[in-house]
């Protein structure tokens, strides 16, 4: 792994998005503050400077459709950390990472295509050390600080976060998913009733699992289906 670090920048993800052809494979950049951090779908990512939040550019053997199983393996990777450190977290399919069902970690996948995939890019953010968060996620965001009710070294925990993606991704390329097997024992959504918004159309559901290529496996009307991507919200929290 590369490592490059920003005080401040606008968004880790769109600097290696800018620079991804003149960068190493496994270049992680990390930055202190991001002015214009990005959730998914135009949503924001929020931070302080007690937040660590990296992206790492990868281009090796960049297969399109085994991509998307890289969120979920980041999400793995993030939980077997936390385990080092004495913290329970659960795996929110498809992009987060629970604790105490609020959210310390929220992962975004990027692609630059040009006539094929040429790079994916994996941002990351964590609450480490905060405090507290802004008004609009109160509610839902939680620190590891707050969770464990210590503060933790952020460039520990970026190492450590390093040495389980580096393991669970040195198995995918060999097409083994190690991190299969840690996800489907640890994932929040199994067994629950959801609300899936799928392109803008709520789908009713129970949760059977995560299937082999990532895929969330719903229970509706009786019939099991295949979800690829969407929005979920637990059915007793909708209202
Ligand atoms: C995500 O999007 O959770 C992906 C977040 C990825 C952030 C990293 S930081 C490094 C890299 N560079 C970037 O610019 N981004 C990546 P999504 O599932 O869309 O969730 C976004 C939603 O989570 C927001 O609309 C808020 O409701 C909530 N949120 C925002 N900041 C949060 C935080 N710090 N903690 C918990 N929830 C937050």
């Amino acid at each position: 792994m590369k490592y490059l670090y920003f005080d401040e920048i606008d968004s880790t993800n769109s600097y290696l998005k800018r620079e991804y052809e003149s960068l190493e494979d496994m270049t992680l950049v990390c930055a202190g503050h991001q002015t214009a951090g990005k959730g998914r779908r135009g949503r924001k990512w929020e931070d302080d400077k007690d937040s660590l939040m990296f992206s790492i550019l990868l281009k090796k053997d960049i297969d399109a459709k085994r991509s998307e199983l890289l969120p979920l393996l980041s999400g793995v990777s993030l939980y077997s950390l936390l385990g080092k450190n004495h913290i329970q977290a659960s795996i929110k399919w498809p992009n987060d990472v629970l604790i105490q069902n609020k959210k310390c970690a929220g992962i975004l996948l990027e692609a630059v295509t040009k006539e094929k995939m040429e790079a994916v890019i994996l941002g990351i953010g964590i609450n480490v050390n905060n405090a507290s968060f802004p008004e609009n996620i109160r509610s839902k965001a939680i620190s590891l600080y707050e969770a464990a009710g210590r503060r933790f070294d952020k460039k520990e925990i970026l190492n450590q976060f390093v040495s389980e993606f580096v393991k669970y991704y040195g198995s995918y390329l060999k097409k083994d998913d190690l991190f299969l097997d840690v996800l489907q024992n640890h994932s929040y959504l199994d067994g629950r009733e959801v609300i899936l918004n799928y392109y803008g159309e709520d789908r009713h559901g129970k949760v059977l699992g995560i299937a082999k290529d990532g895929s969330l496996l719903l229970l509706e009307d009786g019939k099991e289906t295949k979800i690829k991507s969407g929005e979920v919200t637990l059915e007793h929290n909708y209202h």
